[in-house]
């Protein structure tokens, strides 16, 4: 059956999926923020010119422990070592590849020459164009070429292949459902079964074929077949977690169906019988809405409901090109959706590739990642989940220029093919991701570091500051009654390692500042958290006529109105504490600084608080005991929680007033 357009999208007639969407466009001047993904550990690995290696990758969890991962890595222009195919171009080889280990080279597997048959074509047959695990212990995996053809026939057929591998890479399922079925190129003739191919938790398999029935495409496998009407199965995957009782629901997307692209939410209701339980269409005519699905829980409910992530890796505004990602958030809010405008960037296909990578910060909600590849040398986007689901400012966009000096390679097509699901590859609790260049014949390993949360206290504060009391510790200072106010702003950081005990030396440096310009600042550097604090002075014991006049509002606007103790307007200060990993909780008390802060004589305005801007970064931390991972320790970084710091105001009651002076 195919559904006409005049469909309406039964999504609010559901009671199994109700829907709400959010929609990101690829903005320029989203700001490179760095967060836990380190780019200055990047591994690389590369496979042979021009052989495309790194179109397709995917961790492979070998045996039954979730620790023994290998990665398998598409070549689909690569030419086989066996003899079988010397008379064959490019073939296409996959490769099995260890970053354990970062001086070894990827090896290539077997031809599976077992499943060469005669007249058939295997020249250009684009072998590892996609390569996908089960990524669960003991699970299978499966590679395609799509453009596997026979040439018996006098027409070019693409019927395409896949074959199925055991836990240990051995072939033993050769899948060309295509190729046995009959007609011309309004039936299978052109199927290329494999551009998209997804097995699932209960290992059922899915081939998508775009090309059968002159593009209209199907998928094979869960027996879905033309629903849709353009490229049908250029994406697949399913989900458990979706709709009610844990039923399977099915997720296919076809980029050119109706000319905007759409994506189906199937269910089975018999062996051989589907139900489309929610439509989604694309806004634009060839956007390319549903070139890639992602299902993925961003938001953490209770339910643990999974979301959809649709890549539109086309979408473009009036005078411009981009892509776009479109987040449909399984909830029970109401349909909702923000749109803003694309800019000016030549076809970055952003959104191509979209991946879990599981919970990269571990703050309890599922992140993913997003390619584009062809912006500049190519960018990843990473994202992260939150409560009310994916923030819309990336929260690192890692780019090659970053680190590609360490391998003297200058990057193309950086972020055509993601892989992560979560695969943590140096045990440190914080899943890992391979990033593909297939122009470039290489895979990058990228980690990421822990996440350490600091929380900045003030202790022993005053209420108000009086300006005519000293009452800080310098006994030269304390009990003169000059007009010299003096108070003691203690400020105490609090850490937590997340997801884990650590014991070391952690080592922090705290620069504050007090400056009546001081506010928010979004120019934050890469690892430097702030906060601020504003406190007023105290009126009490202030009479009418000594009250502040309007000039003095108007001139002490910039002057510092305060002064630390050295006289000086900043004062820093090295904070080290051991962690140790034996508390009953991970909080542990990191150290409190103690600052003795003098007004300036004469100042009265207690009308503008006084500014303080704390900055703090993490210098080091040092494990006591090194890791049994191979690779180098990873320094923590400070969460974006901590960038955030403390806003804390504190005003004297009753006496505040407009700002603006009445003159
Ligand atoms: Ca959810
Ligand atoms: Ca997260
Ligand atoms: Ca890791």
């Amino acid at each position: 059956m195919i559904l006409t357009t005049n469909e309406k999208i039964p999504m609010r007639h559901l009671r199994d999926f109700k829907i709400s969407l959010l929609i990101f466009f690829l903005e320029y001047f989203w700001d490179t923020e760095c967060f836990n993904l380190d780019v200055s550990s990047a591994t690389l690995k590369r496979g042979p010119p021009g052989s495309y290696f790194g179109y397709s990758i995917t961790p492979h969890k070998v045996g039954h422990h979730n620790s023994d991962i290998i990665f398998l890595v598409g070549a689909p222009r690569d030419n086989a070592s066996d003899p079988l195919f010397s008379n064959i171009s490019r073939p296409g080889v996959l490769y099995n590849c260890s970053f354990h280990d970062e001086n070894t080279d990827c090896t290539p597997l077997p031809s599976f020459r077992e499943f060469v048959l005669k007249d058939e074509d295997y020249n250009d047959q684009w072998f590892g164009g996609v390569v996908v695990s089960q990524n669960i212990p003991s699970g299978q995996a499966l590679a395609c070429g799509h453009k596997y053809g026979k040439v018996s026939s006098a027409r070019s057929e693409t019927p395409g292949w896949c074959i199925s591998l055991t836990n240990n890479l051995k072939p033993f399922k050769f899948h060309s459902p295509c190729n046995l079925k009959h007609g011309g190129y309004f039936d299978y003739a052109v199927c290329q079964a494999g551009v998209s191919a997804f097995i699932d938790k209960d290992g059922e398999i899915l081939l998508g074929a775009p090309g059968a029935h002159l593009w209209r495409g199907v998928v094979f496998g869960g027996n879905l077949r033309n629903e849709l009407d353009g490229e049908e199965g250029m994406s697949i995957s399913t989900s458990h977690n979706m709709a009610k009782q844990g039923r399977k629901v099915y997720v296919v997307g076809a980029p050119r169906s109706d000319n905007v692209g759409e994506v189906l939410l199937l269910q089975k209701v018999h062996a051989h019988t589907f139900l489309v339980k929610v439509r989604l269409k694309g806004q634009q005519m060839g956007s390319r809405f549903g070139h890639k699905v992602l299902v993925i829980d961003v938001n953490g409910d209770g339910y643990k409901l999974d979301d959809l992530v649709v890549g539109a890796p086309l979408y473009h505004g009036v005078d411009s090109c981009g892509g776009a990602i479109y987040v449909y958030m399984s909830t029970k809010a109401t349909s909702t959706a923000s749109t803003d405008q694309t800019k000016n960037f030549h076809d970055p296909w952003f959104g191509s590739d979209i991946v879990s990578l599981g919970d990269l910060d571990r703050d309890d909600f599922n992140d993913f990642a997003v390619g584009s590849p062809y912006e500049g040398r190519g960018r990843v986007y990473i994202f992260r989940g939150g409560i009310t689901g994916p923030q819309h400012q990336p929260s690192q966009i890692i780019e090659p220029s970053s680190f590609q000096h360490l391998f003297n390679l200058s990057f193309s097509s950086f972020g055509f093919s993601l892989a992560s699901n979560g695969f943590d590859l140096d045990s440190n609790l914080h899943p890992d991701l391979l990033i593909g260049s297939y122009l470039s014949d290489a895979v990058v390993l990228l980690r990421s570091s822990p996440v350490i949360d600091i929380r900045v206290s003030i202790k022993n504060e005053p209420k108000l500051i009086n300006p005519n009391v000293n009452v800080c510790g310098n006994d030269k200072m304390r009990g003169r009654n000059d007009g010299v106010g003096c108070f003691v702003m203690r400020l105490c950081f609090n850490y937590y390692f997340r997801k884990m005990r650590k014991s070391g030396k952690l080592v922090l440096m705290s620069h504050l500042k007090s400056n009546n310009s001081a506010k928010h600042n979004s120019s934050i550097n890469d690892s430097v958290s702030q906060a601020y604090f504003k406190f007023y002075v105290e009126k009490a014991n202030t009479t009418p006529e000594k009250l502040p006049t309007a000039e003095t509002f108007s001139t002490s606007s910039q002057a510092p109105q305060m002064k630390l103790f050295n006289k000086t307007t900043t004062a820093s200060s090295q904070i080290i504490v051991h962690t140790t990993a034996k508390e009953n909780k991970d909080n542990g008390n990191l150290n409190c600084v103690s600052h003795d802060v003098y007004l300036e004589q004469d100042n009265h305005d207690y009308q503008n608080g006084i500014n303080f801007h704390l900055s703090y970064e993490l210098i080091s931390f040092t494990p006591l005991n090194s890791s049994s991972s191979s690779h180098s320790h990873l320094n923590p970084v400070l969460s974006v929680e901590s960038s955030r710091g403390l806003t804390h105001v504190r005003r004297s009651q009753g006496e505040l007033r407009d700002p603006t002076p009445s003159l």
